[in-house]
Parts: C-alpha cells; structure tokens; sequence
C-alpha cells in the first residue's frame, strides 16, 4: 500500500474513531437529566424549599415504567430530574409526597433515620434531629414489615443522611395511576425533614431499595439511571 494510501486509511479510522467520540459525548449529554436551580430561589441564608415526588411509574418519556422521583421547580412546575443547585451551609426543607407501594426491607438498618452514614451511629446521620415526620408524626425508625412496607429511600451516604419513605396501598382505588406528576388527590404520604449542605460540592444519592423491577436482583435499570432513583446535589457557594 501506498503512502497516500496509507494516510487516507489512517484519516479515515481518525474520522470514525472522532467521530464516535462525538456521538457517545452527545448520547451522554443528551440522556443527562436537567438540573433545577435553587441557588435563587429564596433570600440568601434562609431555608430551601425542596419538593419531591417518588411515582411507581413516570408515564412518560424513554421509560414510561419506570420509578422514578421528580422535582418541583422554583416556579412549581414539576420536571422529572434528581439533580438540583443548592446554596452552601443551608438547610434544606424537604417535602416530599409518596405516591408508591412499598415492600419489606431487605436490610432493617435502611429503616432508621438518618443512619447511612459509614461508622455514624444510627439514627445521628445528617438528617437534622435525627427524625423524619410522617403524615405528621416525627418517627427515628419505619419497620418494613409493618403497613405497606417501605417504597424508597432519600439517602446521600456523604452527608449521613437516610430517609425511609413509607409505601402506600397498591390495590387501593386511589393508587396513582396517571403520569406524573401525580394529582394530591391520589393516595400519598407525606414525608418531611430537614438537613444542610456542606460547603460547596457534588453529593450522590439515590434510593437504596432495590425497587428497578424486572432488573437483575432490582438493582437495574432505573436504580442505576440518573433521573430516576439517583442523582447529584451540586452544592454551590
Ligand atoms: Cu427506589
């Protein structure tokens, strides 16, 4: 083979090889859930405001089926996304409404509050009080074989903070069937708690409950999916 022969083979590979580059950085960019900003949304040093949904089915999108948590933005319209802006050293008031069945825990330590921290003692994680408040009772622990079970948890290991989110009846009429956002008027529980940022940062959490159906041992698919079960809290100063 010639030289110019050789040169264009090489340019050619060069060119496929860029240009699968480009189409993996895009698919990557492109499948990125969006980020809600609350960097603004209130005077600086007072509480964020954050409001949450866990849905057994988003309804919409590339996984219709899917679990998923969605996030009320500044303005209240809602977005299905797990990564926000937050402000740095401040607390953060979560509210956040339960609209999906529950099961028994396979690992009772993900029913108390506050407690996945690495070494952290159980129930004095990040979560400030060491208590969530369910339907208006503050609670240290939910027993999964108590009720409906246990649907998901809001847990970021970093920050100590662990959240078991109590499920509702799933044979009931007024299980939220619709695409979500799901309406009030559907059955839910209503989970809140507090915590504040460190300095600035990203902070991983996710849902610890194997709850990707149809995924091996339910650790697939939307567990392992940003947007879904897991994101990021960038920490902004
Ligand atoms: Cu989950």
């Amino acid at each position: 083979m010639g030289r110019t022969a050789r040169l264009g083979v090489f340019f050619s590979l060069l060119g496929i090889a860029i240009g699968l580059c480009v189409f993996t950085a895009m698919a990557w960019i492109g499948s990125a859930p969006p980020t809600v900003s609350f960097a603004s949304s209130q005077p600086k040093g007072a509480p964020v405001q954050l409001h949450l949904q866990t849905v057994g089915a988003i309804g919409t999108g590339a996984h219709p089926d899917w679990v998923s948590y969605l996030t009320q933005e500044p303005d209240g319209h809602w977005v299905g996304t797990t990564e926000w802006d937050i402000p740095a050293s401040t607390v953060v008031d979560v509210t956040l409404d339960e609209y999906d069945s529950g099961s028994p825990l396979r690992n009772e330590y993900l029913g108390l509050v506050g407690a996945a921290t690495v070494g952290g003692a159980p129930g004095e994680g990040g979560v400030i009080g060491g208590l969530e408040n369910v339907n208006g009772k503050a609670v240290r622990v939910v027993d999964g074989y108590s009720g409906n079970g246990i649907a998901h948890t809001f847990s970021v290991p970093d920050l100590g903070i662990n959240v078991p989110l109590p499920g509702v009846d799933g044979s009931s009429s007024k299980f939220c069937s619709e695409p979500a956002p799901c309406p009030t008027s559907a059955l839910h529980n209503v989970i809140t708690f507090s915590f504040k940022t460190p300095a600035s940062g990203v902070y991983r959490w996710q849902c610890f409950i194997p709850c990707g159906l149809s995924y091996l041992y339910g650790n697939g698919g939307p567990m392992a999916t940003a947007g879904y079960m897991a994101g990021f809290i960038k920490v902004v100063s």
